[in-house]
């Protein structure tokens, strides 16, 4: 597993260097089980964001940034079909709505999140809107450091991260615009995040379930609250569907009503204010990753690694070439609606495909 996180890593340099775009999707192809499923209890609890991050105030110009997480891969026989899905689907809806948008799906580590969280903070400001997006295993634990049980989501290293590091988090956010999504079992203690400025919808509370399904190929929760009420605006709201208290009390009676029902919370840390998930006044795209930083300049010289990579497009279509080689056709072709869709299998080169 290190060595593969050594791989990772040295790939996702290498895209980071050759790719422009708004919005980074990377998926690591595995088999996958149906159903969502509680977490075991394992693995190391993270409740601390480890990085220090100065605060700006607003700029006057609105950006909007967004970071959806999608983990299919989990220890074990856990494994995950839909919450890349979710994750694309939320990509896309955001991205629409001129998010910049990082989107991580596949085998999702701790690691990854949290630089992923720092890069978000130190792009977003105060009059910015962010928002996090998570699909995937949640759980319900003790953590021995504050002596009570948390809810967490859980990642394909086996670590979990708490509502208490989430805490800290939305602590250290700048903006006063902040939704939060979670779309996991027993992840209802993340209703402390849902201070002034900020909203939260979770897909159950502490001890409730949640569950993908076939027939909507999504987060049961997902579906109804993105797919159903924000992108089909089959919600009773007059205006741009883009109310999130409005998709939520949609999604609730759907949710609900289902022959296995879930119960989604929401926390609202303005209940007498509409939350928009969007508005007009948010200003295009920054040029760059997850927003915020220039692109760097690709160098003239490609990188050279050790490592093939064999890249399956959409899940159609092989190409299997050196690190630099394959990323560069990546670059010239696999654009579809503004979104770069990316799936990644990390091989020795001694190993056959
Ligand atoms: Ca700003
Ligand atoms: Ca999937
Ligand atoms: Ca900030
Ligand atoms: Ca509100």
């Amino acid at each position: 597993m290190h060595s593969r996180k050594i791989l990772l890593s040295c790939v996702l340099i290498t895209i980071l260097i050759f790719i422009n775009t708004n919005q980074n999707i990377i998926k690591i192809p595995k088999k996958h089980n149906i159903l969502r499923a509680e977490s075991e209890v394992s693995g190391d609890i993270i409740n601390d964001f480890p990085y220090f991050v100065s605060h700006k105030t607003d700029d006057g110009i609105i950006k909007a940034y967004a970071l959806c997480i999608g983990p299919t891969e989990y220890p074990g026989d856990k494994d995950l079909p839909y919450p890349d899905d979710d994750a694309f689907s939320w990509a896309t809806y955001l991205s629409d709505h001129k998010y910049n948008v990082t989107c991580i799906v596949g085998y999702v580590d701790s690691e990854t999140i949290i630089l992923a969280i720092k890069n978000l903070l130190e792009a977003e400001d105060a009059d910015d809107y962010v928002a996090f997006i998570y699909s995937g295993h949640g759980s319900y634990i003790y953590d021995p450091e504050f002596e009570k049980n948390v809810s967490a989501i859980w990642l394909s290293d086996g670590k979990f991260i708490t509502q208490d590091f989430f805490a800290e988090v939305n602590s250290l956010l700048d903006s006063n615009h902040v939704f939060w999504f979670f779309d996991a079992c027993t992840i209802g203690g993340m209703r402390i995040l849902g201070t002034t400025g900020r909203y939260v919808a979770m897909a159950s509370n502490e001890t409730t379930y949640t569950y993908g399904s076939s027939q909507y190929e999504h987060g049961v929760f997902t579906y109804y609250f993105l797919i159903d009420a924000l992108m089909k605006k089959n919600n009773d709201s007059s205006d741009d569907g883009n109310w999130a208290e409005d998709a939520f009390d949609y999604a609730y009676k759907k949710c609900t009503s289902e022959t296995i029902p879930i119960y989604p919370e929401e926390a609202d840390g303005n209940p007498d204010k509409a939350f928009y998930i969007w508005d007009n006044r948010i200003q295009g795209r920054d040029s760059s990753i997850g927003g915020g930083n220039p692109p760097p300049n690709p160098p003239e010289t490609p990188i050279i690694t050790p490592y093939y990579v064999s890249l399956n497009i959409r899940e159609s279509e092989d190409i299997s070439a050196p690190c630099t080689t394959t990323i560069q056709i990546i670059t010239n072709e696999i654009f579809i609606n503004n979104c770069l869709f990316v799936y990644i299998e990390l091989i020795k080169p001694d190993e056959k495909y």
